[in-house]
């Protein structure tokens, strides 16, 4: 059969193409998650100029390395407030945190609840291999009880967290959880999570054949992929507590969360900061505008809206 080379790939505008063949190792799952996210924002429409990817340190965190945008591979554990930061100064940009397990919920738990309590604007895809991959497969705080990692070698004895129940308790707008097995339902949701006001998180199960999979007979990524198949259960709006995940049990998948309209902090900071503006005397108001100058775009869709222009004059210094 002859060998098709294949000069352009669909997604190259998303990619820095420059820097591939990528680190990642044969069977792993982190491929399958990035395609899902650019073909995601590629149906959104979405402006790779207008996004910013952050990441932690891992395997999942070289991601933003190989994406054509704006992106941070910062410390490890401080994906989120490093993202936190960005949007503060940027509310305009699409900020997405693509980051590991190990990353997000161990050394970076404390983080991740507050950003999902105060429902900031972002979008975390949170990779669960089960490890901490990159520094060759210690216990993550997402280990399946009994399963044999480098620092558990008689079997896990702690109860790893269930991160898609913990964010929806916790306050996130949107959760999602699936597998790398369902790609297609994986970037439905991620379309989803994208496009959703306040904080969106998606939990994709993604093998690490290397760091994980070897020591727990799945070896191959298709041991792997028959696993998820054969024990996800994809339930319609499931409780949250129901998001346990134990070794060779049904586990489930589907959207743990949707909420509607949920104010998110950006909202409530744009409620303070107008009512700031509305108790500024007339003769200041111009004064406040030069100051707040930042926020200069979306104040003048408040004007706009509610009639509370600067008198004339007000302007003139
Ligand atoms: C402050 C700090 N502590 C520890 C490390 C070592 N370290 C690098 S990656 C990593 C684990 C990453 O695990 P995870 O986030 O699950 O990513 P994966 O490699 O599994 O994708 C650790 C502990 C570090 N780089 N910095
Ligand atoms: S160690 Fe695991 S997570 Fe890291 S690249 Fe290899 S398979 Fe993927
Ligand atoms: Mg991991």
């Amino acid at each position: 059969m002859p060998i098709i080379k294949a000069d352009k790939y669909p997604l190259d505008p998303y990619l820095r193409t420059e820097r591939l063949p990528h680190v990642w190792c044969p069977g792993c799952g982190l491929g399958i998650v990035l395609n899902a996210f650019l073909r995601a924002m590629q149906k959104l429409g979405m402006d790779p100029d207008k996004t910013v990817v952050v990441s932690g340190i891992g395997c999942t965190g070289r991601t933003a390395g190989y994406v054509k945008m704006d992106s941070f591979h910062t410390t490890h554990g401080r994906a989120i407030p490093f993202a936190l930061g960005i949007k503060a100064a940027r509310p305009d940009l699409n900020v997405v945190v693509f980051s590991g397990d190990g990353d997000l919920f161990s050394i970076g738990g404390n983080h991740i609840i507050h950003a999902a309590r105060r429902n900031i604007d972002i979008t975390v895809i949170a990779v669960n291999n089960f490890i901490y991959g990159m520094t060759g497969g210690q216990l993550a705080p997402t280990t399946p009880e009994t399963s044999i990692t480098t620092t558990s070698p008689y079997g896990n004895l702690e109860s790893p967290f269930n991160m898609a129940g913990l964010m929806a308790i916790a306050g996130a707008s949107y959760v999602a959880r699936w597998t790398t097995v369902h790609a297609r339902r994986l970037e439905k949701g991620l379309e989803k999570a994208l496009s959703k006001r306040g904080f969106s998180f998606v939990e994709v199960m993604s093998p690490c054949p290397t760091a994980f999979g070897r020591r727990n007979k799945m070896k191959g990524i298709i041991d792997s992929m028959m696993y998820y198949q054969k024990y996800a259960i994809i339930k319609d709006n499931p409780n949250p507590l129901d998001g346990v995940i134990k070794p060779n049990e049904k586990f489930v998948i589907g959207e743990f969360m949707d909420a509607e309209d949920e104010p998110t902090f950006d909202d409530k900071l744009w409620e303070l900061t107008k009512r700031d503006f509305l108790e500024t005397s007339q003769a200041d108001r111009a004064k406040w505008i030069l100051e707040h100058r930042r926020h200069l775009e979306t104040l003048a869709t408040l004007i706009a809206g509610e009639n509370i222009a600067p008198q004339e004059g007000e302007m003139d210094e």
